[in-house]
C-alpha cells in the first residue's frame, strides 16, 4: 500500500500560497483527472496538474488539457452581456456596445415575447451543446420546453454522437456508450478500432491500447488514413470513405462462414440472426474488397484474429457516425460483437469513442428535439406524464418533439424559425454547408449568444452572454465510459459572467415563468431536481449524490437508488434493454455515400481533427501554444496524386465541391489514400471546411455526412492573387 500512503502524502502538501481543487478537463470524453492550481491570494487560477490518483487517466493528459487553465482568465474574456446595435454589421465582431444585465434580459424577453405573440411559441429555438455539466443540459432542456415553451431545442450533439445513440439503441435498447469501463482495455486480447483518430482525439486512452499488444493482442484500425494507430496496428484496414457498411458485412460474414459465432449466446439472447446470415452470403471477402478498396487478405486477417480472440471490444468513433448511414454502421460493427457472443462480460463489449466532454450526459437529459431528462422520450405519454410531475406543468403544456440541429437551420431559412437562442455552441463554424446556415443566422429576427469568448456565431447575435468556464461553476459530467463524475469550482467568475443555468433561472422570471425556476438558487438546487428528473428512465441517475461520486471515483449509470453503487459493465446479466430482452443483430443492406465520387469531383474529401485544436476551435485557437503548433489548417493529399496534379508540398490550392470552395495549403503525406483528402474542420471564417461539407443526413440520426463528399483540388496559378481564370483544373 506504498501507493496508497504516497497519494495520500501528495494530496495533503499544500503550498503555503497556492491550493489545488480536485477536476476534470474541460475538453473531451476522456475527462482526465486533473488539479487546477489555485493562487490563494489573488484566488485566481494559476497552472495544473494531472491527477495520478484518477482511475481512468493515471496521470496522463494531452496539449490541450495541459493548457487548458489558461481559456479562465484569458485577455479574449467577454466580462459584460454585449448589445448589437448596428443590424447592418451583423456577422462581424463590430457593432456592439457593452450592456448590463438588466438591460440585456429585458430587451431578450421583449423580443421573444412579441416574436412569440406575432409568429407563435414555435417561432423561437435553442441550439445548445454539450460541453456544460449535465445540471446545465438538464435546465437548458426544461428552458425551451418550460421558460420558452417552444418544440425546437436540439443540441451539437446532433453532430456528434446521434449515430452512435441511434445505433446502440437499436441493437441493445440502450445508449450507453461504453458497455465497460476503460480499465477493460487493458485486459483485452483484441481491439478493433474503427474510424477512431484514438492518438490525436482521446490520446490519453492510448497506453491502454499499446498495452493490447504488449501483452501479446492485437490491434486492427480500420480508417482511410494511416494515423498513429494504423500505423503500428497488426492490420490496417484502408478503406475508402464511407464504405464501413461493407467492410462490417464482410468481416460478420466471415465470422459467420469460419464458425466463431456463439450459437448459444445468439439463440438465447438475440433477435434478427437468421435475416442477417441470410443477407451477409453476398459479402464474400472479394466482393467487400471491390467496394471497401480493401485487400481481400486484410479482410480475412482481421476476421480471423477477432474471431479466434477469448476478449475482444469494437470501438469506433466518428469516422464511421458521422456518415449519411451512421446508425447503420454502428450497428453493422456491434453485429461482430453479437454474433460472437464477445459482449456482456469483462474485458468484452462495444465502445464508442464519445466526443466531448459531457457528450454521454449531455444526451440523455432533454437537449434533443425528441427526448426528455433521464432518456425518456417525448412521443411516450407516460414518459412525458413523469416529467410534468417533476416541472409542474401539464402534458398539455410539454412541446412536442421538434426537429435536429441542421433542420432548425432550414426552418431558420424559410422564417418558420426566426429567434434563436445559442448557448455552447458555435455553429457558424461546426455545421455542415456553412454557406447556408450563415446565411439562416444572418437572417433571423433576433438571436441571443451566449459564450465566454466572441466566437464566429456570437457575432451574428443580437444579444451577446457572458457565460462562465468549466472552472467557474461546479456540477457532474458524464465521460465516454458512462461513469458520472464532478467537475469543482476553482475560481469565481470573471466580470459579471455568470454560468449558463443562472441566466436561464433569470430570464425565465422575465418571461413570466419564474414560478418554475426561482427555487434553483444554487446549483446544488439544480442537481437535485435534475437527479429526480432522471429517476426511473433508462439513463437514472437518481442515486448519484455528490457524496457518492466524491467516495467512489465517480458513479456508472443507471444507478437508481441511494444504496445502488451504479453499473460499470453493461448486460452481465444478458438483458439488454428491449422489451424481450434480447439485442438485436441487424440485417443492413449496403449504401454507398450520398454524393459520389465523379469525373468533375474525382477525390473523397474527409474531414476530422489534430490534437492541437478542439472542435470549432474557438477555445484552442486562443491558446499561444495550441495556435504555434497549429496556426492554419491543411488539406492532407498522397505524394501521387500530388504529382497528377503537379502541386507540392505546401503550396496554395483551391479545394471546391457543389456547395463552396476555400484554399488550403497542401501537406502531401503517404499517410491517406490516393482517392482522398483530408482537412481538419477547427478553423473560422474562409478557412472552415464546413463551407465545402454536405447536409446529407441519416435517415434515423439525422447527423450529417461530414465524413465523405466529393470534391475536387485546382492550382493556383498565380498564388498572390490567387485569379480563379488562370487556375488549371484537371
Ligand atoms: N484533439 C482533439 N480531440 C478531440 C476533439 C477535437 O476537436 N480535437 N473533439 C472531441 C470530439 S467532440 C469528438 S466527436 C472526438 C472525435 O474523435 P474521432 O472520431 O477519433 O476524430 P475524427 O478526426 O473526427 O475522425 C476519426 C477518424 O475517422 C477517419 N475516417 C474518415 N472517414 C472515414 C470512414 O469513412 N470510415 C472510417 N472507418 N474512418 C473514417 C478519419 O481519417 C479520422 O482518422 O474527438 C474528441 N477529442
Ligand atoms: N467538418 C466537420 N464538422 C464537424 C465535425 C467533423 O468531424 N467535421 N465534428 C462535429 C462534432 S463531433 C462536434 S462535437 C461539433 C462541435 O462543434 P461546436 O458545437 O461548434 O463546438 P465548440 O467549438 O466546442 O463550441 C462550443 C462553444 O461554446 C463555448 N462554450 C464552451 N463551454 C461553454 C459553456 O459552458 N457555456 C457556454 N455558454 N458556452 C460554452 C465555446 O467557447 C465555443 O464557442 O462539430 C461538428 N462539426
Ligand atoms: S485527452 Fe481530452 S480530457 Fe484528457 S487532457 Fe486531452 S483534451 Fe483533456
Ligand atoms: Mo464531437
Amino acid at each position: 500500500m506504498l501507493r496508497d500512503k504516497f497519494f495520500k502524502e501528495v494530496e495533503n502538501v499544500q503550498h503555503p500560497n497556492e491550493k489545488l481543487v480536485k477536476t476534470h478537463c474541460s475538453y473531451c470524453g476522456m475527462q482526465c483527472g486533473m488539479n487546477l492550481r489555485v493562487n490563494t491570494h489573488t484566488n485566481k487560477i494559476i497552472g495544473v496538474e494531472p491527477r495520478y490518483d484518477w482511475p481512468v487517466t493515471v496521470g496522463k493528459m494531452c496539449p490541450k488539457g495541459v493548457t487548458a487553465y489558461q481559456q479562465t482568465n484569458h485577455k479574449d474574456r467577454l466580462l459584460k452581456p454585449l448589445i448589437r446595435d448596428h443590424a447592418e454589421l451583423k456577422g462581424t465582431k463590430e457593432g456592439f456596445r457593452e450592456a448590463s444585465w438588466e438591460e440585456a434580459y429585458n430587451l431578450i424577453a421583449e423580443k421573444f415575447t412579441n416574436l412569440q405573440a406575432q409568429y407563435g411559441k414555435d417561432t423561437l429555438s435553442v441550439f445548445s451543446g454539450v460541453s456544460m455539466t449535465n445540471e446545465k443540459c438538464y435546465l437548458t432542456g426544461k428552458f425551451a420546453r418550460v421558460a420558452l415553451g417552444t418544440r425546437y431545442i436540439d443540441y451539437n450533439g446532433r453532430f456528434c454522437m446521434s449515430s452512435a445513440a441511434g445505433g446502440f439503441l437499436r441493437s441493445f435498447g440502450v445508449d450507453r456508450g461504453s458497455t465497460l469501463p476503460w480499465t477493460d482495455i487493458h485486459e483485452t486480447d483484441c481491439l478493433f478500432i474503427a474510424g477512431s483518430n484514438t492518438a490525436e482525439c482521446h490520446p490519453t486512452s492510448m497506453f491502454r491500447v499499446w498495452s493490447v499488444q504488449e501483452r501479446g493482442g492485437y490491434l486492427i484500425v480500420a480508417d482511410p488514413r494511416e494515423t498513429p494507430i494504423a500505423r503500428r496496428a497488426d492490420v490496417h484496414l484502408d478503406l475508402k470513405p464511407g464504405t464501413d457498411l461493407a467492410l462490417a458485412n464482410g468481416i460478420a460474414h466471415l465470422l459467420i462462414k469460419k464458425g466463431y459465432m456463439d450459437e448459444a449466446f445468439i439463440q438465447l439472447h438475440t433477435n434478427g440472426f437468421q435475416e442477417t446470415k441470410e443477407l451477409l452470403k453476398l459479402f464474400t471477402p472479394e466482393y467487400t474488397s471491390k467496394i471497401t478498396g480493401v485487400e481481400v487478405e486484410k479482410i480475412i486477417r482481421a476476421a480471423e484474429i477477432y474471431g479466434k480472440a477469448p476478449n475482444a471490444i469494437v470501438m469506433f468513433a466518428r469516422g464511421i457516425e458521422q456518415q449519411h448511414k451512421g446508425v447503420d454502421n454502428v450497428s453493422a460493427y456491434t453485429n461482430m460483437a453479437l454474433i460472437t457472443g464477445k459482449i456482456g462480460r469483462p474485458f468484452s463489449g462495444v465502445a464508442t469513442f464519445t466526443g466531448q466532454g459531457n457528450g454521454q450526459g449531455g444526451r440523455e437529459h432533454g437537449q434533443k428535439a425528441d427526448l426528455l431528462p433521464g432518456y425518456r422520450k417525448l412521443t411516450n405519454p407516460k414518459h412525458v406524464e413523469e416529467v410534468c410531475q417533476v416541472w409542474g406543468i401539464t402534458p398539455e403544456e410539454m412541446p412536442k418533439p421538434g426537429v435536429s440541429a441542421y433542420e432548425m437551420f432550414e426552418l431558420m431559412e424559410k422564417k418558420e424559425i426566426r429567434g434563436l437562442y445559442l448557448l455552447c455552441s458555435n455553429p457558424a463554424v461546426s455545421a455542415p454547408n456553412l454557406n447556408f446556415v450563415r446565411k439562416a443566422m444572418k437572417q433571423l429576427d433576433f438571436m441571443v449568444c451566449a459564450d465566454f469568448y466572441l466566437s464566429e456565431s456570437a457575432r451574428f447575435a443580437d444579444v451577446v452572454l457572458p457565460s462562465v468556464t468549466w472552472s467557474e461553476d461546479e456540477g457532474t459530467v458524464t465521460n465516454l465510459e458512462g461513469r458520472i463524475i464532478k467537475i469543482n469550482k476553482a475560481q469565481e467568475p470573471i466580470g459579471v459572467s455568470k454560468p449558463d443555468w443562472q441566466m436561464q433561472v433569470e430570464l425565465a422570471k422575465k418571461l413570466g415563468k419564474g414560478a418554475f425556476f426561482e427555487h434553483l438558487k444554487t446549483t446544488r438546487d439544480v442537481a437535485e431536481e435534475f437527479r429526480l428528473a432522471s429517476r426511473g428512465g433508462s439513463a437514472d441517475y437518481y442515486g448519484a449524490t455528490w457524496d457518492k461520486i466524491d467516495q467512489q471515483d465517480g458513479v456508472f449509470w443507471p444507478c437508481r437508488s441511494e444504496d445502488d453503487n451504479g453499473t460499470p459493465h453493461m448486460f452481465l446479466d444478458k438483458k439488454f434493454y428491449h422489451p424481450d430482452g434480447k439485442a438485436k443483430i441487424c440485417a443492413l443492406p449496403y449504401r454507398p455515400p450520398a454524393e459520389e465520387t465523379t469525373m468533375e469531383y474525382p477525390l473523397s474529401l474527409t474531414t476530422g481533427r489534430v490534437v492541437y485544436h478542439y472542435l470549432s476551435g474557438n477555445q484552442t485557437r486562443r491558446i499561444p501554444f495550441l495556435h504555434d503548433m497549429c496556426p492554419d489548417p491543411y488539406v492532407e493529399v498522397h505524394p501521387t496524386t500530388a504529382k497528377a496534379y503537379d502541386i507540392n508540398h505546401e503550396e496554395v490550392v483551391r479545394l471546391y465541391t457543389k456547395r463552396g470552395e476555400a484554399t488550403y495549403k497542401v501537406k502531401i503525406t503517404e499517410a491517406i489514400r490516393e482517392d482522398t483528402v483530408f482537412v481538419p474542420y477547427h478553423f473560422g471564417d474562409e478557412d472552415s471546411i464546413n463551407l465545402l461539407t454536405i447536409a446529407a443526413l441519416d435517415p434515423i440520426s439525422r447527423m450529417p455526412e461530414f465524413k465523405v463528399c466529393a470534391a475536387q483540388l485546382s492550382k493556383i496559378a498565380t498564388k498572390e492573387n490567387g485569379n480563379r481564370e488562370e487556375e488549371t483544373v484537371y
